[in-house]
């Protein structure tokens, strides 16, 4: 029998890898989506099967994290083994917009999910995606044992769901864990969050479709890592014999200006002819300085990110470079197939990942 696995926030970045992973290691994948007018499902077409295929192990059911009824009914009738809560209104500038929205989806759609487990009485081991933005202020490098000083309100909406998790482990005897991951990117990224938004304008401007690109604190610092070796961390953290929380990422810092220097460059642009600070896109309060500590995840479970700040930087280029319509510069392609083989090309072009052997996806 395969393991049955439910992710909230399957549409996003990570739930769109974690899908794949799960898949190619012989999982039934139940996800939760939004009923939206258009369709949201664009990061998982290319793995999507009609429930009715022989064998099919992938299945959607609508679902909000702002309603308790549905996702009660939801985990009581999919009796998932493992859930990944990765639903959130993820976007920390977003959440000074919306705060209490925030608060409610991202804070207490945790504990809505908590609590259906616990009243359905099934033994679900349970992750919670928590972030490094928890830190907010704290000195870096940031490990399990830095207190949380976060710094928006989708952080303090992190920070409450992350002791809702402990809670829930200490009260019920669940296994809850928490990754506590730092900023990790891919082609798959959200479009406004930086990291994409400096690819997909080298791009756009090598094509000839845009010349500026508008950005606001270039000199926060950020531990960049590429996702689908995060989905893998995720997934070690619930097989592991007991709950527990952990800091996963690359031990790199590198400020956002530092980015922009190393994604120009790679495709020989002069940076300073494009871009462009705009004071529209600070923030209230930011977080200035993050850097993980991650010795925990590779003590315990050894774990360690094969992919390189620079690195990151080239596969996020060459794929949009791509999607653009123009022919990539190489490298990051050739990391691709260095590190991964066929596993994980970008957007939409996983061949085949749900036929791969159980296994496969973990690179030499
Ligand atoms: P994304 O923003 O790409 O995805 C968020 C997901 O949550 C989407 O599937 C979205 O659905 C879903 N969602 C949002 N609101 C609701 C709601 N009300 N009900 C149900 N689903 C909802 O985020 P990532 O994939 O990048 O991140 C995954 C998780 O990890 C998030 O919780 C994020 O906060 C956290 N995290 C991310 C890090 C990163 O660097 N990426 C680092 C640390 C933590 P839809 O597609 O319909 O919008
Ligand atoms: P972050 O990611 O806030 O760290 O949250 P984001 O890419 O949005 O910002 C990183 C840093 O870049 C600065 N910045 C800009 N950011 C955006 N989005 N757009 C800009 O134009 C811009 N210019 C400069 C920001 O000020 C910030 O310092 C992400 C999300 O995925 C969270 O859900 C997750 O928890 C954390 O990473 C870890």
């Amino acid at each position: 029998m395969p393991k049955r696995a439910l992710i909230t926030g399957i549409t996003g970045q990570d739930g769109s890898y974690l899908t794949e992973w799960l898949l190619s290691h012989d999982y039934e994948v139940h996800g939760i989506i939004r009923r939206a007018s258009s369709f949201n499902t664009g990061r998982l077409d290319h793995i999507y099967q009609d429930p009715h295929t022989a064998g099919a192990r992938l299945y959607l059911h609508h679902g909000d994290l702002s309603c308790g009824e549905q996702l009660n009914n939801l985990i009581y009738n999919v009796e998932p083994e493992e859930i990944y809560h990765l639903g959130a209104q993820s976007h920390v500038k977003v959440s000074f917009e919306v705060p209490e929205f925030t608060g409610d989806v991202t804070g207490l759609g945790t504990t809505r999910i908590l609590e259906a487990v616990r009243r359905s009485g099934i033994k679900a081991r349970f992750y919670q995606a928590s972030s490094s933005e928890m830190f907010g202020n704290a000195p870096a490098p940031q490990s399990e044992l830095t207190p949380f000083q976060p710094r928006s309100p989708y952080a303090a909406a992190k920070v409450y769901s992350y002791w809702m998790a402990v809670n829930y482990r200490e009260a019920y005897e669940m296994f809850a864990s928490n990754g506590i991951l730092f900023n990790h990117e891919s082609p798959r990224r959200g479009e406004t969050f930086v990291s994409r938004k400096i690819s997909r304008a080298v791009a756009g401007i090598l094509a000839g479709k845009q010349n500026k690109l508008y950005l606001g604190n270039l000199q926060a610092r950020r531990d960049w890592g590429y996702t689908p070796e995060y989905v893998e961390a995720m997934w070690l953290i619930l097989q592991q014999a007991a709950p527990g929380d952990y800091v996963v990422g690359t031990g790199e810092t590198h400020s956002v200006q530092e980015f922009v220097e190393e994604a120009f460059g790679y495709v020989n642009l002069d940076w300073k002819a494009h871009v462009e600070v705009d004071p529209r896109y600070f923030r209230p309060t930011e977080v200035d300085y993050l850097q993980a500590d991650a010795s925990k995840m590779r003590r315990e479970i050894q774990w360690e990110p094969r992919v390189t700040f620079k690195e990151l930087v080239r596969i996020m280029i060459d794929a949009d470079m791509e999607e653009s319509g123009l022919t990539p510069m190489g490298e990051g392609v050739r990391i691709m197939g260095t590190k991964f083989g066929k596993w994980h090309r970008w957007r939409n072009a996983v061949s085949d990942v749900v036929n791969a052997a159980p296994g496969a996806a973990i690179a030499p």
